[in-house]
């Protein structure tokens, strides 16, 4: 009993710690590496992670391989200015100027959501697709019904803004925000078109 669980556990562990070390390992066998890396710490030419039965290690591989592919990916679709990642999050827009809730829809229906800048560099990220469309986009902020507080789409009050001078100034009667080309924001109604930027 006792030896499978610590089975388990070590397999668990070196699973986590695999994945971890992933985003610098380029040692998948029968694929190319990726030039520059090199040594023991990112697992080149490892085949067999000490400890694991062998089925856990294929397994192991496979992830390993499946992550090793989904950067790949991922480094087509920035190198072609189809997403824009800033660390954990992935905006992209599919082109279309459409009201506040139909924006939203559309991203929800691919399992994302509205562009919600928490910080600088996302308020960045966001500006560059509407400058790249030269147009400007609802965000995934909207006016709470009691305090007329702005609130992040999950009811959570707004902790970083960017308005443009005097703005807000719709005194309740603008409950979506949209950004301007310069990045800053403006509280406006929600039912105008404005281009769709989604936040993965
Ligand atoms: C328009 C609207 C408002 C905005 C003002 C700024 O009236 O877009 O939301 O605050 O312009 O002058
Ligand atoms: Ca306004």
């Amino acid at each position: 009993m006792l030896s499978y669980s610590s089975y388990m556990l070590t397999a668990v562990a070196a699973l986590l710690v695999t994945c971890n070390a992933l985003t610098k390992y380029p040692g998948i066998p029968g694929l190319p590496s990726i030039p520059g890396l090199s040594g023991r710490d990112d697992l080149q030419g490892q085949t067999h992670l000490s400890g694991l039965p062998k089925s856990l290690n294929t397994e192991v591989h496979k992830v390993l391989n499946l992550k090793h592919r989904l950067s790949r990916l991922k480094g087509v679709l920035v190198l072609k200015g189809k997403i824009r990642e800033v660390r954990e999050k992935i905006f992209a827009s599919n082109g279309e100027k459409v009201d506040f809730a139909s924006a939203l829809a559309s991203c929800e229906d691919a399992r994302g959501t509205l562009a919600t800048p928490m910080n600088e560099e996302e308020n960045k990220a966001i500006l560059g697709i509407v400058k790249e469309y030269n147009q400007y986009a609802y965000l995934g902020i909207k006016i709470g019904e009691d305090a007329g507080q702005f609130k992040y789409l999950n009811g959570i009050p707004v902790n970083y803004t960017k308005w443009y001078q005097n703005e807000p100034n719709g005194k309740r009667t603008e409950k979506c925000v949209e950004m301007y080309n310069d990045g800053s924001w403006n509280d406006k109604k929600c039912n105008l078109r404005r281009l769709t930027i989604c936040e993965f």
